[in-house]
C-alpha cells in the first residue's frame, strides 16, 4: 500500500487503458475487488485505509501492486528526422512502420532544443532548457548544483517501484559519467560509444566535410547499436519480479554516417532523395540565423555539392536509418518474445531532426522545421490507432507516460500529458510546440504557423498551410502581424542564464548579451 499513497493522495488519474488491453484490465479490475474484499475486516479497525483501499478499487487505472503496472520500452534514436516510411519520407523503415500501425503517431512533434544534451536534459527532466539554462552539450546536469536534485522520468519510476534500465546513448554521449554517486538506472546496460568502431581512415577527405560517411563495417553485429539493441533484447528477455521501464538509445544516424553495405543497397545511388533546395531561400534570412551556428563542425551544402557527394551523403544518411529501424526491429521482436508486449508501452522518439541540405546545411542546431521536426509514436495497452496532427513536445512524453501508468504526475513538469491526443487524436490542445536554441532564440510551431523569434529581436515567420517547407519568410508581412504577436506571447520571457560551463561546449556556443554575441565566452562579430 505504501507504493499507492501518493496516487491516492493525487487523486489524478486518467481514462486509461483499456481499449487494446481489455482483457487484462478486466483481470486487473477483478484482482480490485477482490483484493478490496478481503479487506473489509481491515475496515472495522483502519477506516483510513479502508478508504484509500476503496478508491482503488473504484478506478479504472490503479495498479494494486507494482507488479500490475505497465511496462514501459522507450527508444531513442538518435538525429533521426522525418525521412521515415510513416511519414512519408524516403527512408526504407519497415519497422517503425509497423510499430507506427499499431499506434499513435504524432505528425507534429518538436524536440525542445536541435541539438542532442539541451534535448535529451529537457524530456528526461520534464523541464524546458530555458527553465534549467541547460543549453549546451556541457555541463552534465547534475553538476549544476540547483539542478543536481531534479527526479528524471527514469528516476520517478524507480521511486514507484519499477526496475530502470538505462541502455547506449539516453543522456548526452559519456553521460552519466562513470563515477556517477547517484545512478540514473538501477541497471546500466551496454553503454558503448559513437566513435566506436572507426575505419582505418576516413572515406571522406573533402574540405569542408568533417564528418565522415560511408559503407562500414563488414556486419551488423561489428556495430555499436546492434549491440546496444542486443542488450535491451537481453534486459527484456530476464525474469522480471517488478514492471520495468526500460530506456535504449541508438546512436544512427548521428555522424559518422556509418553502416554496412547491406542497407545501402536498399537504395538506388542514382535516385537517392534530395531536398529542394531554392538558390534565393536563405536570401530573406536574419543575420543571426546564420549566426546560429557559428563555431559549428558540420558541413554545409557548397562545398558538398563542389565534390559531388551530396547525393552519397544522403545516401548514407538514409541506410543508417534503415540499419537503425532494423535494431528496432530485433527490440520489438524480443518485446513480443518476452510475453510482456500486452502490457508494455512503447515510446519511439528522436532527440530533434536533421538538415539533409536544406537551407544549404546540413545537420542540427536550427529553428527550422527540419531541425526541431521529430519521429515520436506511443504504442501499446491504452493507447489507440491513429495519426495526430496537433503540436506537441518531447517534454509530453514525461506526463502521459506517468499517466499512462498511473504514476502521480510529479509538480514542475512543463509538458501536458497527450493522454487525450492517444484516445482521440484530433482532441482539442491549445499549445503550440517550442523550441529554444541557446540562450534567448525560439521558435513556435502551431498547425499552421512556425514563428522564429532570435536573441537579437530579428524573426521568421512561415506559413505551413502554403510553405511547409519554410521558403518564403513572411515576418516582414504586416498582414501577419497579429499572427506573430499571438504566437509570441508563448516564447519563455525570461529565459535562464546559460549554466556555468556551457561556453566550453565544443561545436561553438553563443551568446548574445546587450547587442553584443559571444562564441564560447569570447565577442564574435555577427557581421552586417
Ligand atoms: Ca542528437
Ligand atoms: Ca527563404
Amino acid at each position: 500500500m505504501i507504493e499507492h499513497l501518493p496516487l491516492l493522495a493525487g487523486m489524478k488519474r486518467s481514462h486509461f487503458p483499456p481499449r487494446v488491453a481489455l482483457v487484462h484490465w478486466k483481470m486487473r479490475q477483478i484482482g480490485s475487488l477482490l483484493k478490496a474484499f478481503t479487506q473489509q475486516t481491515v475496515r472495522m479497525t483502519c477506516p483510513g485505509f479502508f478508504c484509500a483501499f476503496a478508491f482503488a478499487a473504484s478506478d479504472v487505472v490503479a495498479a494494486d501492486t507494482p507488479a500490475d503496472r505497465l511496462n514501459v520500452l522507450f527508444i531513442l534514436v538518435d538525429d533521426l528526422n522525418d525521412q521515415i516510411g510513416w511519414l512519408g519520407g524516403a527512408g526504407i523503415t519497415p519497422n517503425m512502420d509497423r510499430l507506427a500501425q499499431r499506434g499513435t503517431l504524432f505528425a507534429n512533434a518538436h524536440a525542445q532544443a536541435p541539438w542532442c544534451s539541451p534535448s535529451r536534459t529537457s524530456f528526461l527532466t520534464g523541464k524546458r532548457p530555458s527553465t534549467t539554462g541547460i543549453y549546451a552539450l556541457t555541463p552534465w546536469f547534475r553538476n549544476v548544483p540547483a539542478l543536481r536534485e531534479l527526479v528524471t522520468l527514469p528516476q520517478h519510476f524507480a521511486a514507484h517501484g519499477y526496475e530502470t534500465f538505462g541502455i547506449g546513448k539516453v543522456y548526452h554521449e559519456g553521460c552519466p559519467p562513470a563515477n556517477q554517486p547517484t545512478p540514473e538506472f538501477s541497471v546500466m546496460g551496454y553503454q558503448g560509444n559513437w566513435r566506436k568502431p572507426q575505419p582505418s581512415k576516413p572515406f571522406v577527405n573533402t574540405p569542408g566535410m568533417r564528418q565522415d560517411f560511408g559503407q562500414f563495417p563488414d556486419r551488423d553485429d561489428q556495430t555499436d547499436d546492434f549491440k546496444v539493441a542486443s542488450s535491451a533484447i537481453e534486459c527484456l528477455g530476464r525474469p522480471h519480479t517488478k514492471p520495468f521501464f526500460i530506456a535504449v538509445g541508438l546512436r544512427r544516424p548521428h555522424y559518422p554516417l556509418y553502416a554496412p553495405q547491406q542497407w545501402f543497397s536498399l537504395y538506388d545511388p542514382q535516385n537517392v532523395w534530395l531536398p529542394e533546395v531554392p538558390a534565393t531561400d536563405r536570401d530573406d534570412l536574419p543575420r543571426f540565423a546564420r549566426a546560429l551556428r557559428l563555431g559549428n563542425t558540420e558541413p554545409t551544402l557548397g562545398p558538398i555539392v563542389n565534390a559531388g557527394l551530396w547525393r552519397s551523403h544522403n545516401h548514407a544518411y538514409l541506410a543508417c536509418v534503415s540499419f537503425v529501424d532494423n535494431q528496432i526491429g530485433r527490440i520489438l521482436d524480443a518485446l513480443e518474445q518476452s510475453g510482456e508486449a500486452h502490457r508494455t508501452v512503447i515510446v519511439l522518439a528522436s532527440d530533434h531532426g536533421f538538415h539533409l541540405g536544406e537551407k544549404e546545411l546540413f545537420a542540427k542546431r536550427t529553428l527550422w522545421e527540419r531541425a526541431t521536426h521529430v519521429p515520436l509514436i506511443f504504442a501499446g495497452p491504452g493507447v489507440g490507432r491513429g495519426t495526430s496532427k496537433r503540436p506537441v513536445e518531447l517534454l509530453d512524453i514525461y506526463p502521459t507516460l506517468t499517466e499512462i501508468c498511473g504514476l502521480p504526475t510529479p509538480p514542475g513538469l512543463e509538458g501536458e500529458s497527450l493522454g487525450a491526443l492517444l484516445r482521440d487524436p484530433s482532441a482539442a490542445r491549445t499549445r503550440p510546440a517550442i523550441t529554444g536554441q541557446m540562450q534567448g532564440s525560439f521558435a513556435v510551431r502551431t498547425e499552421d504557423w512556425r514563428y522564429i523569434r532570435y536573441a537579437d529581436g530579428s524573426e521568421e515567420l512561415y506559413d505551413h498551410r502554403e510553405d511547409p517547407q519554410e521558403f518564403l519568410n513572411l515576418a516582414a508581412d504586416q498582414r501577419w502581424t497579429s499572427v506573430k504577436t499571438e504566437l509570441g506571447s508563448w516564447i519563455p520571457k525570461h529565459p535562464a542564464d546559460p549554466v556555468p560551463g556551457s561556453e566550453k561546449t565544443a561545436g561553438g556556443y553563443l551568446e548574445y548579451r546587450n547587442g553584443a554575441a559571444f562564441l564560447n565566452g569570447r565577442t564574435v562579430d555577427l557581421g552586417p
